[in-house]
């Protein structure tokens, strides 16, 4: 009850910030993009993670502001990281079908790129895969619209869900996150690796860049890169970092 108060306040009081994973070109090892992951600066409980208050925010309604408040700060730090860069950094955000439904997401983002000067290619919107998505045609219509700004569309956790063949299908999608269930320990699972090649070739066919989550170990970046994921994250190449230590990232390199 009382975080879910609290939460209405929580943009006012400037109390979200972003952190921010690192995702490497698996071929060159050169960093191309960022996972945001947001966190609640709690002022008596510190640092919240989202698994702590992402559904009180859904049940609220707390949550259209913030993921308004997210695509905002996102859009207007992709834009000041970018300005100063050769080759840019996608910048990934999590996004609840929730706000799908209630927004029209298209033309929000249209005015935020406006407002930010962030170009689209350098935002992807990422959606879990488990869950039932309650009302698809609307959704896809929101889709083609991204696309056609040319925002990029990802599926989190692919593999978990509950139909995932059918998204490939029916979505307008630039990549699928294999989840990290299939990578960790894919060096000692002929299964998972069967699995993951699959994953990689369905890509391939459709034109959907492959993203390998959770690589943990040497082994397990050597064997996603010759499968064919073009792209991975996890701890093997850093944890969430918080803006001054990517930062720091962005201007030495990893
Ligand atoms: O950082 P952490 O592992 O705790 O994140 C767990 C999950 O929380 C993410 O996989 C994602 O699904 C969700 N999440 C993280 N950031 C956001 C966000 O900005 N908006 C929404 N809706 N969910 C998020
Ligand atoms: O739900 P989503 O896949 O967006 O979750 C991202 C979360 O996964 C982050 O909260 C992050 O802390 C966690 N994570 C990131 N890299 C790794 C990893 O290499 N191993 C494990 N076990 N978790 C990771
Ligand atoms: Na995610
Ligand atoms: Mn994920």
């Amino acid at each position: 009850i009382r975080l879910a108060s609290e939460l209405q306040t929580a943009v006012a009081n400037q109390e979200l910030l972003f952190h921010y994973q690192p995702q490497v070109d698996l071929s060159t090892g050169d960093l191309v993009g960022a996972e945001a992951l947001l966190r609640w600066n709690h002022g008596a409980f510190g640092l919240q993670p989202p698994n702590r208050f992402i559904g009180i925010a859904e049940e609220t309604g707390a949550l259209l502001e913030i993921g308004a408040w997210g695509l905002r700060t996102l859009a207007a730090y992709a834009a000041r990281v970018n300005r100063k860069r050769r080759s840019p950094v996608r910048f990934s955000l999590n996004v609840s079908v929730m706000e799908f439904m209630q927004r029209d997401m298209a033309a929000f983002a249209h005015r935020v790129l406006d407002e930010t000067g962030c170009r689209p290619e350098w935002l992807t919107l990422e959606l879990t895969e488990n869950l039932m998505i309650p009302e698809p045609q609307n959704i896809r219509r929101a889709f083609e619209d991204l696309r056609r700004l040319g925002i990029g569309i990802s599926i989190d956790d692919f593999g978990t869900g509950y139909s995932n063949l059918r998204y490939l299908e029916s979505f307008p999608l630039n990549e699928i996150k294999v989840d990290r269930s299939f990578v960790h320990d894919v060096a000692h699972s002929v299964a998972k690796r069967v699995i993951v090649e699959s994953v990689v070739k369905l890509g391939a066919a459709l034109d959907i860049r492959v993203v390998a989550e959770g690589i943990e170990t040497e082994a397990e970046r050597a064997i996603m890169r010759a499968l064919g994921c073009s792209v991975g994250q996890g701890y093997l190449f850093g944890a969430p970092l918080d803006e001054l230590h990517f930062g720091k990232l962005l201007d030495e390199g990893l």
